[in-house]
C-alpha cells in the first residue's frame, strides 16, 4: 500500500560537491524523487537560526513524498541518503551535512524506540512548521484537532507574547 510522508530537511555544513547548505538541500530533494520514493511537493528552502549547540545557521526545507515503504524502512532509506551526502553518525545535534526527519505519515502514529511519528518536537519547531505548513497546511496531527496551519499559527502567536 502506498503511503504519504512529510519529511523535514536540514543542513548547516557545506559540502565539497554540493556546496552551501541551501544548494545541498536542492540536490537532496532531487534525490528524494527516485525509486522507491516519489516526490509530490517541495517547500521553498529557508534559512533559520540554529537551535541547540551548533553556531552555524541552517537551511531547512520540507517535502511530501509517496512510497510503499513502511516507516522503519523509510527511516533506513533516509539514513542511506544522509550517508550518501556525507553525513557521519554519532554527533547528535552537532553541525550536519544533511538531516532527513520523518515528521508525519498518512498511516497516523508510529511509536518505536528508534522512530516516533509525529516527530516529537514538531509543535515547537518553527523551522519545521514553516516549510511543512507551506506544502500541507491542512494535514491534521493524529489524535489532535490541529492542522499544521493551526500549529504554525499557535507557535507564531506564542512568540508574540511579551
Ligand atoms: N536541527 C537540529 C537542531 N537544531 N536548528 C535549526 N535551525 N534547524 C535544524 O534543522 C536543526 C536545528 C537537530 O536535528
Ligand atoms: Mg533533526
Ligand atoms: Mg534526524
Amino acid at each position: 500500500m502506498r503511503a504519504t510522508y512529510l519529511v523535514a530537511l536540514g543542513s548547516n555544513r557545506c559540502h565539497g560537491r554540493y556546496g552551501r547548505p541551501a544548494q545541498l538541500l536542492g540536490a537532496a530533494i532531487a534525490r528524494l524523487d527516485r525509486a522507491p520514493v516519489r516526490l509530490i511537493a517541495q517547500a521553498p528552502v529557508i534559512s533559520s537560526a540554529p537551535i541547540g549547540p551548533s553556531h552555524r545557521r541552517y537551511a531547512n526545507g520540507a517535502v511530501l513524498i509517496e512510497t510503499s515503504l513502511a516507516p522503519a524502512a523509510l527511516l533506513a532509506w533516509l539514513k542511506v541518503i544522509e550517508t550518501e551526502f556525507g553525513r557521519r553518525r554519532g554527533q547528535r545535534w552537532g553541525a550536519r551535512v544533511l538531516d532527513l526527519d520523518i515528521v508525519l505519515w498518512s498511516g497516523g502514529r508510529h511509536q518505536t524506540r528508534s522512530l516516533q511519528i509525529p516527530h516529537a518536537q514538531l509543535a515547537q519547531r518553527d523551522f519545521v512548521l514553516g516549510p511543512a505548513s507551506a506544502i500541507a497546511p491542512r494535514w491534521r496531527i493524529p489524535r489532535s484537532a490541529l492542522s499544521l496551519h493551526h500549529l504554525k499559527a499557535r507557535l507564531d502567536r506564542s512568540r508574540q507574547l511579551p
